[in-house]
């Protein structure tokens, strides 16, 4: 799966609160057990990622309902404690990334 998606870090390492917390658009792809962040699709295409790739092994995905700023938006709790919400384009977007990355 891949796409557009505005991203916010939450924590980073061990939970430690972000510094960085604003909204930053992406091209996001899921390769294997990495998501990789690009700029846009070109940049994806010469393989020029535009911030660290997620681990989503371990990690948990779900809905964040708690989250009421911006519709369509997921939660990825990684395994080492770094936790991003994720806004997609529709509720259909949301649907299948959280399938994706929560059923991986
Ligand atoms: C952040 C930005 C985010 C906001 C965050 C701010 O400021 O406004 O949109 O999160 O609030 O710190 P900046 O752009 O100057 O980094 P929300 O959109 O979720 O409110 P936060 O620190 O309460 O997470």
């Amino acid at each position: 799966i891949e796409g557009y998606l505005k991203r916010k870090q939450e924590a980073g390492c061990g939970g430690k609160r972000a510094t960085v917390r604003s909204w930053r658009t992406y091209y996001a792809v899921l390769c294997g057990q990495l998501l990789c962040f690009f700029r846009d699709q070109q940049d994806f295409g010469s393989s020029k990622a535009a911030a660290p790739p997620v681990a989503i092994l371990n990690a948990r995905c779900t809905v964040a309902d708690d989250y009421t700023k911006r519709a369509h938006v997921f939660r990825l709790a990684c395994g080492d404690g770094a936790e991003f919400l994720f806004a997609c384009g529709s509720a259909r977007l949301l649907h299948d990334w959280v399938a994706k990355l929560a059923f991986h």
